[in-house]
């Protein structure tokens, strides 16, 4: 379930280091190696899904339990009464450089633009 050259898949199995903030048996969460604000977190499955696009009825209860976990990762994070930003970018208009399904929980700050 997982890619052999894919970067997350490495991240997940401990193949490259990151600073994890959360895991288990389904998802991981680290810190962006480019943070785009004073809180910013990588959240991903360990199955390996390319995408968004990737994703299938099948996977509601692991997108539902990566969602609440992101929720609880705002608490911890002290996000939760400032506000954040959860980001999927999909496909290359959609700006995704890694491919690999990720969720981008980002906060701390004024995020500027509505969209993108
Ligand atoms: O976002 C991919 C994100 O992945 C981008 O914000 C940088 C981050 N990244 C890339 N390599 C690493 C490592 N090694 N650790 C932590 N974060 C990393 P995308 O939505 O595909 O543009």
């Amino acid at each position: 379930m997982q890619v052999e050259d894919c970067l997350f898949c490495k991240i997940a199995r401990r193949d490259i280091p990151s600073e994890i903030a959360y895991e288990d048996d389904e998802m991981i969460a680290f810190k962006d190696i480019q943070p785009l604000a004073p809180v910013h977190l990588v959240i991903i499955p360990k199955i390996h899904l390319g995408s968004l696009n990737d994703v299938t009825s099948a996977h509601e209860l692991l997108i539902g339990h990566i969602f609440g976990v992101i929720r609880r990762l705002a608490e911890e994070f002290g996000v939760v009464e400032s506000g954040y930003r959860v980001v999927t970018n999909t496909g290359t208009d959609g700006g995704q450089v890694v491919g690999h399904l990720h969720f981008h929980l980002l906060g701390g700050q004024a995020l500027n633009a509505k969209i993108g």
